[in-house]
């Protein structure tokens, strides 16, 4: 066995220990009921069982892997070991708004944030989802993002919190059933499972594994989906696993139509079929309620110029610095390369003030008109992101201009 498998183990016991501990001072305090103490005991059992296996293996098998005999993607999870950090009021509460400072906080963190919102928006009660479960759930989910520069469990969970912040401030539980709901948060913590860090263009030009599975059509966004459902196909992973068969298949129906949305190369359809809607919303229509749901998660995916600019700037050296690998690699490889990946290209200015301005102000305007405090709280952040940057421009013009000048 590993170090790190030992060390999860010795983790893990703790945290049983710790459960046991926890347990006995409910019931001393609470009078928790049988039913729910045999829950418990029931789930003790499972992870220390888990623990017996895991000190017979030889590996270490955290993550997905390729396994040579079938070639398919094998999900082995790691037994839920996190701690459970206490968030103060102080975070709560600004968990719900976009000035929320993703960078202060590492994974553990921001798995405990994340599992306080299920608990917050009332999924764990409605959908009867075992609390040890979403830990494990969690936990597998920051196993299954790459350490890539941008695209990795710190954009997982901004994706996350935007939409948690959207539902908040649209008052979006008044308007949508839990399992919409259900639907927006887990598509948004799913959305970018194991992204390799090459986008679709690199996936579909390199011939790569993934675009020859997919037949060039989303190959990431179909990857990404398919992680996350081998992950709820492992029983003490499933957190779907007390719905009935009927809604299984509706949340999971769900979950796939927003994770293939999140394919910018769709966002024009995407945009335009949404905004035809928009012409009669009616919050009544399914299929009015289905685009509304995925131009939602192409807002939060994309968001991160909503943020204060010391939240937002340095998402855009990550991107870049993405960008930047893919585009040397093509070059290397005899590939075509986009201008705005181009290191010789593109400068942080010109990569934002279009985007701002073609694709996150206009998507973000049409949500406005469905809910109005968007704009004080998204869309001026945009303006003033782009004011900025075109400013910055300005000054990036005049120093090539006077080096042009000198020569
Ligand atoms: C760097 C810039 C860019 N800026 C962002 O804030 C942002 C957020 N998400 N993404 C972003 N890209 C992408 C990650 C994967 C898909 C979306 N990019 C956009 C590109 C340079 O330039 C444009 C500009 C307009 C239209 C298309 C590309
Ligand atoms: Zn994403």
């Amino acid at each position: 066995m590993c170090w790190e498998g030992t060390f999860k183990i010795n983790e893990l016991k703790t945290e049983v220990t710790n459960h046991l501990a926890m347990l006995e001072k409910r019931f001393e305090l609470e009078g928790l009921k049988v039913v729910e103490i045999e829950k418990c005991k029931s789930d003790i059992k499972k992870m220390r069982e888990e623990m017996a296996s895991r000190n017979n293996r030889t590996t270490c098998p955290c993550k997905y892997s390729f396994l040579d005999n079938n070639r398919k993607l094998m999900p082995q999870r790691d037994v839920p070991a996190y701690p459970k950090y206490m968030l103060s009021q102080e975070t709560i509460d600004a968990l719900r708004k976009p000035t929320f400072d993703v960078w202060l906080w590492e994974p553990n963190e921001m798995l405990s944030c994340l599992e306080h919102m299920y608990h917050d928006l009332g999924l764990v009660k409605d959908f009867n989802i075992n609390p040890i479960t979403l830990k494990r759930w969690l936990l597998c989910i920051h196993d299954n993002y790459r350490d890539n520069p941008f695209h990795n469990f710190r954009h997982c969970f901004c994706v996350t919190q935007m939409m948690y912040c959207m539902i908040s401030l649209c008052f979006l539980q008044e308007k949508f059933s839990q399992m919409d709901i259900l639907v927006l948060m887990t598509a948004a913590i799913c959305h970018d499972l194991d992204h390799p860090g090459y986008n679709n263009t690199y996936q579909i030009n390199a011939r790569t594994e993934l675009a020859i599975r997919y037949n060039d059509i989303s190959p990431l966004e179909n990857h990404h989906c398919a992680v996350a459902f081998q992950i709820i196909s492992q029983p003490e992973c499933n957190i779907f696993s007390n719905v009935t068969t009927e809604d299984f298949k509706k949340i999971r129906q769900g979950i796939i139509t927003l994770i293939l949305a999140t394919d910018m190369a769709r966002h024009a359809e995407i945009l335009d079929s949404f905004k035809e809607k928009m012409e009669n919303f009616d919050y009544t229509n399914e299929e009015h309620m289905i685009y509304l749901k995925m131009i939602l998660i192409k807002c939060c995916d994309i968001s991160n110029e909503v943020r204060p600019m010391e939240v937002a700037e340095p998402w855009v050296d990550c991107l870049l610095e993405e960008y930047f690998m893919q585009s040397d690699r093509e070059k290397s490889e005899g590939l075509p390369v986009a201008p705005f990946m181009d290191r010789d290209k593109v400068t942080k200015p010109t990569a934002q003030i279009g985007f701002i301005k073609f694709v996150l102000i206009p998507m973000f305007e049409t949500v406005t008109k469905l809910f109005p405090m968007v704009e004080e709280l998204m869309l001026q952040p945009l303006w003033e992101s782009k004011n900025r940057y075109e400013e910055l421009k300005k000054i990036d013009d005049a120093k090539k201009k006077a080096i042009y000048e000198e020569n």
